[in-house]
């Protein structure tokens, strides 16, 4: 009896701690980017996007890394606590002006919000070294593949 309180117990708690998180399906991801304006962004098209959030997270939103240096990354985009956002840990430039915690839950406007102010500001995705690394200059078409969304590289309507 006491063994089996101590398991529901634990399982409630971590139910509650992951309820929010969420793995993103490829596609659902796509939209969702598409939809928040990211196509065409700074001239990156929703295959870059969807490409550096594989690579960062593999579209797990709940995803944290800690870095040697004591800061850590957050969520599907690992957007880092020393520059972007303030875990109450690392010391940190907050740039995003959001909590750490906030970019670990399946509503992901917030960090999409915050991931097109590190394109503007770096005027560049090589912020991400995945996406340096994995994305640059590959042929992206891929990552829509039966998605209904398509790449968009023109950014002439886009706001800068
Ligand atoms: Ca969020």
């Amino acid at each position: 009896m006491q063994a089996w309180s101590t398991v529901v117990v634990t399982l409630a708690t971590l139910m509650v701690a992951t309820v929010d998180a969420k793995i993103y399906e490829r596609c659902e991801l796509a939209r969702k980017l598409e939809k928040a304006g990211l196509n065409g962004f700074r001239g990156y098209t929703v295959g870059d996007w969807l490409c550096v959030a594989h690579y960062e997270s593999g579209f797990d939103t709940s995803f944290v890394d800690r870095n040697p240096d004591g800061s850590s990354e957050y969520g599907i985009f690992q957007l880092n606590s020393a520059w972007w956002c303030n875990n109450g840990v690392t010391s940190t430039q907050n740039l995003c002006h959001i909590n750490c915690n906030d970019l670990l839950n399946n509503h992901i406007i917030d960090d999409i919000a915050c991931a097109k102010h590190v394109v503007s500001l770096h005027k560049s995705m090589n912020a991400w070294d995945s996406w340096s690394r994995h994305c640059a200059g590959h042929d992206l078409s891929e990552w829509l593949k039966g998605c209904d969304v398509h790449l968009k590289t023109d950014s002439s309507h886009t706001e800068w």
